[in-house]
């Protein structure tokens, strides 16, 4: 899995610090040409980020930062229909994260006809799809995005998680934030980031909709007012299994001559060879002492040079 990179953002003379969207392979988060956010308390717009990923490609990100968002208008259902209506079906792919974000970014959604795009359709609309019964999202009779939580179990069913801890929320759950009279609710692009996500939502400062809201549209999203989130069950990614450490032996120095290879010290210092990350970070143990003092061999490989051994030279395996 990609992590993200710390960036710094220049906003006039103030300097922000944040974290860059992880894992959006697949995402190409469109800069928003106008940043206007329905009852947010706080909005913070940033210019185009330059992000370095972890495979060295460059995205562009321009996502509103923003501290709070009220959904709005989702207490005044049809009469007779708690849930603003229910909702027509609608279709849209749910398989992956990718193809829901594809289908429904930059669009207005109205499930249920009423009060046009509220924060509420978009995960209406996931629910309606992703579901074995076809159910909605439920308010649980609040009419408020943020009243979801009273009924969690009944949302969740059995195809989504329930996240109680903001630092818990990973990409692809359903936030949902409780400030203001109705709350919000949108769908994580990215893990909780110091405090933020990244998030898609509608009613959130997309482009206007016909009878109301505003499409789908991604922004950074506070948590601080988090109250629970659903993670939809086949989004969850596999926690990477750590690499098995490298036993450290008896090595504490070597010499190095010509043909010396990083994994023939290996094979004599630890009794194996393993290639990979494995032999980066064992590479990262090993120090020059003459030539490159204090550079490791893994900063030799990475440096212009691209030379990690150099003959005559003494290597100290230092590991702690
Ligand atoms: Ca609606």
């Amino acid at each position: 899995m990609k992590r993200g990179t710390k960036t710094f953002i220049e906003i006039g003379s103030a300097a922000i610090v944040a974290l860059a969207v992880g894992g959006v392979a697949g995402f190409q988060i469109k800069p928003a040409e106008e940043i206007k956010i329905a009852k947010a308390d706080q909005i913070i717009t940033l210019p185009e980020a330059i992000v370095e990923t972890a495979d060295g490609e460059i995205t562009v990100i321009s996502a509103p930062v923003v501290e709070s968002v009220d959904g709005n208008q989702l207490n005044e259902c049809p009469e007779g229909e708690q849930e603003c209506g229910l909702g027509t079906y609608v279709y849209a792919p749910t398989s992956t994260l990718e193809e829901f974000y594809n289908y429904t970014i930059g669009k207005c959604w109205n499930v249920d006809g009423a009060y046009g795009s509220q924060c509420w359709d978009l995960a209406a609309l996931h629910w309606m799809n992703y579901t074995e019964n076809g159910r909605v999202f439920s308010t649980c009779g609040t009419g408020a995005a943020k009243g979801a939580w009273n009924c969690k179990e009944y949302n969740a069913g059995t195809e989504y998680d329930l996240v109680y801890e903001a630092v818990n929320v990973k990409k692809g759950a359903f936030v949902i934030t409780g400030s203001g009279q109705y709350g919000h609710v949108c769908e994580a692009l990215s893990d909780y980031q110091d405090g933020y996500v990244d998030c898609l939502g509608t009613n959130q400062g997309g482009g206007s909709c016909e009878g109301g809201g505003a499409a789908a549209n991604v922004i950074r999203l506070s948590l601080k007012s988090f109250v629970g989130a659903f993670m939809p069950k086949t989004y969850i990614q596999p926690e990477p299994t750590p690499e098995p450490p490298i036993p450290i032996t008896g090595c504490i120095e070597w010499g190095v001559q010509r043909g010396d290879t990083m994994s023939k010290i290996m094979l004599e210092c630890e009794n194996t060879v393993v290639y990979g990350e494995p032999m980066n970070a064992y590479a990262k143990t090993w120090f020059s002492r003459i030539v490159k003092p204090g550079q490791s061999v893994y900063d030799g490989w990475n440096s212009p040079s691209g030379v990690g051994l150099y003959a005559g030279d003494w290597i100290d395996h230092i590991t702690k």
